[in-house]
């Protein structure tokens, strides 16, 4: 890469160019007409069998979309199907001795674990059998808590081979995480594990996992220990407490008939957090989600049998559940797992990976992104990527800047990006750019894929013009879309539909799903998604959104990251604070606080002025990049800081408070 190619592609940035898909990558891509809008769009809901057809079903569907009980839409309705066997068993005629996962375990002196379709299913089969053993029957909830182990996907499918519903927790939560999720789901049996490795260390998992048992307000039938850490750590085991190895060998070679499962029968809960108390218990069904993680996969990461795909993301959030297990086990490839850290035992641990495996396509997270530019490029450098065919980003807008470190220095400017928005409650995918049909725009997710029904609009629900903020809605209902939150339907209403629907209606037309995020939408239909707005601020009767108000700051010269949040006011109630990271040549920078406030003055109005600006060189953020407008709420407040464990950085809290109580 030339100087002169550097200015050239920062100039493109600049432009806001577009990137067109690069011609080999259109040459063997799985989509490459662009008529499928069009046909989608006329077509629909029928469209949505090209879904279905990518699934195996026991018994046809008779109905693609039944809309009779808005908003409790149903897909695929009559049809039965096991999600396990979609997953495993039929891959092995003409694939089981294909690698269905790789795994990579921290340690640089561990050797990986390959497993083939023929070795999965044996396993699953085997764990399958265990969990009835243990009593587990069809539709009771299991647990997983559980790191990046491979006995996770296994333990999934074991749960769906015989119509359980798992419900993962994050590895990384709480012990008080794990009791209040298993509380929820009423859920009597976990499957856990005695620790992993985390940057060279081994780190216990077993006590935590005691300690949440603790909490737990019911009795809880068996649990499962996997052992990851052999000798290193000796764990007490209850009488309850079973040996994961001990439970696989007493089956060894059993023989698990799939259980047939109705279409909306539920697949999995995920618990996520709400702006408020109780998070929620997201429930996904067999057929709807199953077949939105394939078609997703297939349409957008490119995924073919015979690719070795890699998605960076943990399994305890919706991405590694969509894009690790179901959608890539669904279609048959190679799935990589990896258990570390990027930055162990070096920063180009990634790229020893891709390299190592000739990975085909890589999935992160911008905020990893970040990372690796800071890091600098010297790290990739040291390693042959030229595997890579796609590249994809999930989880937070990313800026044009990681965008274009990224298509420079991962994917050696001959790799399209997709830059995903979707949400746990969307099952998958739901904006961004068909990589073989579509231009990319950096810093833009894209169009609505074909089908679905995305807009941009104002707190009446009219559509905005093109450039201006609004809110992102779903007008047309899709297979992967959450059914309900558990035991909770008056909840699921209130969160997601009733800002925009009319709730009284049985008209499915008058129903809006709400994902509770901001956006801008451009002339050619480019959707940039600018982040949560669950955050109203209600100053003097005026309703502001956070987002207007980011949005706003972020336009200020020097201004490189800003999350706003309301603090409690005497006289307006409540008021606007703002929490800004600059960038870096900006130091000396004097007037930049006079200079957000009249941004923030010219785009909205002197009601939006921020009550005070916090100059910070971090935001506190969820460990998937979530910036917690709550803490920075509770620091505006002057309140006592909450539950800081589930932050990557839980230090800058008190740094911030800090600032703060200082001024
Ligand atoms: C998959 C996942 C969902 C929220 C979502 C939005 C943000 C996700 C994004 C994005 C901008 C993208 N988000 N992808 N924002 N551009 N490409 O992350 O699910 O953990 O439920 O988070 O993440 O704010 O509403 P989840």
């Amino acid at each position: 890469m030339t100087e002169n190619n550097d200015v050239e592609l920062e100039a493109r940035l600049e432009n806001r160019e577009r990137f067109e898909p690069p011609q080999s990558f259109v040459e063997q891509a799985n989509i490459v007409d662009d008529a499928i809008y069009d046909e989608f769009e006329q077509n629909w809901p029928e469209c949505w069998t090209q879904a279905a057809d990518l699934l195996d079903w026991e018994a046809e569907y008779d109905t693609v979309l039944d809309d009779s009980n808005p908003p409790f839409y149903e897909w695929f309705t009559g049809g039965s199907l096991n999600a396990s066997a979609n997953c495993l068993d039929r891959h092995l005629e003409n694939r089981g001795d294909e690698v269905a996962i790789e795994w990579v375990g921290e340690p640089t002196d561990e050797d990986d674990r390959t497993y083939t379709y023929n070795d999965l299913h044996r396993e699953v089969n085997e764990f399958a059998a265990a969990l009835r053993d243990l009593g587990v029957g069809e539709d009771d909830i299991v647990t997983l808590y559980m790191p990046m182990v491979p006995e996770l996907p296994i333990a999934m499918l074991a749960c769906a081979r015989i119509g359980a519903p798992h419900s993962v927790v994050f590895a990384g939560f709480s012990a008080d995480a794990l009791a209040t999720r298993m509380n929820a789901a009423d859920s009597e049996f976990l499957v856990t594990c005695d620790g992993y490795y985390r940057r060279g260390d081994a780190l216990e998992h077993k006590a935590k996992a005691d300690e949440g048992l603790s909490g737990v307000d019911h009795e809880v039938s068996a649990v499962a220990v996997v052992d990851r850490l052999g000798d290193e750590y000796d764990h007490p085991m209850a009488e309850t407490h079973h040996d994961y190895d001990d439970l696989v060998a007493e089956n060894a070679g059993a023989d698990v008939e799939p259980v047939s499962r109705d279409a909306e029968d539920m697949l999995f809960l995920m618990y996520t957090s709400g702006t408020t108390g109780q998070p929620k218990g997201v429930k996904h069904t067999t057929a709807g989600y199953l077949s939105w993680a394939s078609w997703t996969s297939q349409a957008v990461l490119d995924i073919k049998p015979e690719d070795t795909y890699w998605c960076a993301a943990d399994i305890g959030w919706i991405t590694g559940h969509s894009y690790i297990v179901y959608g890539p086990l669904a279609l048959g490839t190679t799935s990589v797992m990896y258990e570390g850290t990027p930055d162990y035992p070096d920063r180009d641990r990634l790229w020893e990976i891709v390299d190592g495996y000739e990975v085909d396509q890589l999935y992160t997270a911008p905020t990893a992104i970040r990372a690796f530019m800071k890091w600098g490029s010297q790290y990739p450098e040291r390693h042959d990527l030229s595997s890579l065919r796609l590249l994809g980003t999930v989880g937070e807008p990313i800026n044009p800047r990681a965008w274009k470190w990224y298509y420079k220095h991962i994917g050696n400017e001959d790799c399209p990006i997709v830059d995903t928005w979707w949400q746990t409650e969307t099952g998958g995918m739901m904006l961004t750019t068909l990589p073989g049909v579509k231009d990319a725009k950096p810093g833009s997710a894209g169009p609505p894929l074909p089908g679905i029904d995305i807009r941009v609009v104002d707190t009446r629900g009219e559509e905005v013009d093109p450039g201006r903020a609004g809110y992102l809605t779903v007008n047309k209902p899709w297979p992967g879309m959450l059914r309900t939150l558990y035991n909770n339907d008056e909840r699921f209403i209130s969160e997601y539909w009733a800002e925009y629907s009319d709730t009284e209606s049985d008209d499915p037309a008058d129903w809006v799903y709400f994902p509770e995020d901001g956006a801008k939408i451009d002339e050619d239909g480019y959707i940039t998604v600018l982040g949560r707005v669950d955050d109203v601020i209600n100053v003097s009767g005026h309703r502001l959104g956070t987002m207007e108000i980011e949005s706003a700051i972020v336009g200020v010269q020097g201004v490189a990251e800003a999350a706003v949040v309301g603090g409690q006011h005497d006289i307006k109630g409540e008021a606007v604070y703002a929490y800004v990271i600059t960038e870096e040549d900006s130091e000396g920078n004097d007037d930049l606080h006079d200079r957000i406030v009249e941004g923030v003055e010219d785009a909205i109005g002197p009601i939006a002025r921020p009550e005070e600006i916090v100059f910070t060189p971090e935001l506190p953020k969820t460990r998937s990049g979530k910036i917690m407008r709550r803490l920075l709420e509770d620091i505006a407040n002057g309140e006592e800081l909450g539950d800081t464990s589930t932050l990557r950085n839980p230090d800058v809290v008190e740094d911030i408070a800090e600032t703060v109580g200082d001024d």
